[in-house]
């Protein structure tokens, strides 16, 4: 295919302040270097890449004013009608990503959200005091001024988590007083991922946030935070090539790629083959 479908922006936020190891902040750098976007470029017309990078600076200051940018410039490349594919940089660019998706969107969307984690701690909840640890429960409007957004970016029953095996009691008690559904290991083996995924995304518009460390750390090891028994990468490639090819699909966010952690580049080459699954799927019919 050379270039139907719809048009593309990715956004590489370089940001590791959010993490206790802040080596997520050269990932979009290390994925240019190793030539993604020309290889990409070859598959599509339409592709634009825009890449941030974060300011030295503590990351309750750069953090939060990182977010803002970040929503501003996603959704300005929504309005233009452009499918905004965000890559971290740490998690914490997802207190941007959906925000900026929510200010672009006229209509209600559903939220996707595979990780290892909850990422519902706010800084008196959180072991670590990590921001990647707390972006869903900023987008539910949680947390202190300039974190938790205002208005709550999305409500609890907007959103499934999938794929979480390490969390806190504290953010499973945020769980269930949010009405957030929560498909655990155990669960996606019994459904099975695609069918988890059917049933997380409903009949409506969604957008899916992948923390790259809810992949088995045996396919993914350039994360920051790996956990071991994960979703195998190949039958997340296979469930989610559908859900990129609907056009119900209205962004795609993946976080937490580590390049100094990765071994022989298989976190890298996992980041590319999913965003040229959603490029080469976008020419699809619905
Ligand atoms: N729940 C732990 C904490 O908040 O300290 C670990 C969080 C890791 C978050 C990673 C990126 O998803
Ligand atoms: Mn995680
Ligand atoms: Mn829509
Ligand atoms: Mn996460």
């Amino acid at each position: 295919m050379t270039g139907s479908g719809r048009a593309m922006t990715i956004l590489g936020v370089g940001c590791g302040l959010g993490a206790r190891d802040g080596g997520c902040a050269d990932g979009p750098r290390a994925l240019r270097r190793g030539g993604m976007g020309e290889r990409l470029r070859g598959l599509t017309e339409d592709l634009h890449c825009l890449e941030l990078q974060a300011p030295l600076g503590d990351a309750q200051t750069v953090i939060p004013r990182l977010a803002d940018h970040l929503a501003t410039l996603v959704a300005k490349e929504c309005g233009r009608g452009r499918f905004p594919i965000v890559i971290g940089g740490d998690h914490s660019c997802a207190m941007g990503t959906w925000a900026g998706l929510r200010q672009a969107h006229g209509a209600a969307f559903r939220l996707i959200w595979i990780d290892a984690h909850m990422d519902l701690h706010t800084p008196d909840t959180s072991p670590s005091g990590a921001l990647h640890g707390m972006p869903l429960a900023c987008l539910l409007g949680l947390g202190p001024p300039g974190l938790a957004r205002h208005p709550p970016v999305l409500t609890g029953t907007e959103v499934t988590l999938m794929g979480v095996r390490s969390w806190e009691p504290e953010e499973e008690a945020r769980t269930s007083r949010h009405g957030i559904r929560v498909m655990g290991m155990a669960e996606l083996k019994r459904l099975g991922l695609a069918a988890a995924l059917a049933e997380a995304t409903g009949p409506g518009d969604f957008g899916i946030s992948l923390d790259l460390d809810a992949i088995d750390p045996a396919d993914a090891p350039g994360v920051g935070t790996p956990a071991p028994g994960g979703i195998r990468a190949d039958e997340l490639l296979d469930a989610l090539a559908p859900l990129l090819a609907s056009p119900r699909c209205i962004g795609l966010e993946i976080a937490e790629y580590n390049p100094h952690h990765d071994i022989d580049q298989r976190t890298a080459a996992l980041v590319e083959t999913i965003v040229e699954a959603a490029i080469r799927s976008s020419g699809d019919p619905p």
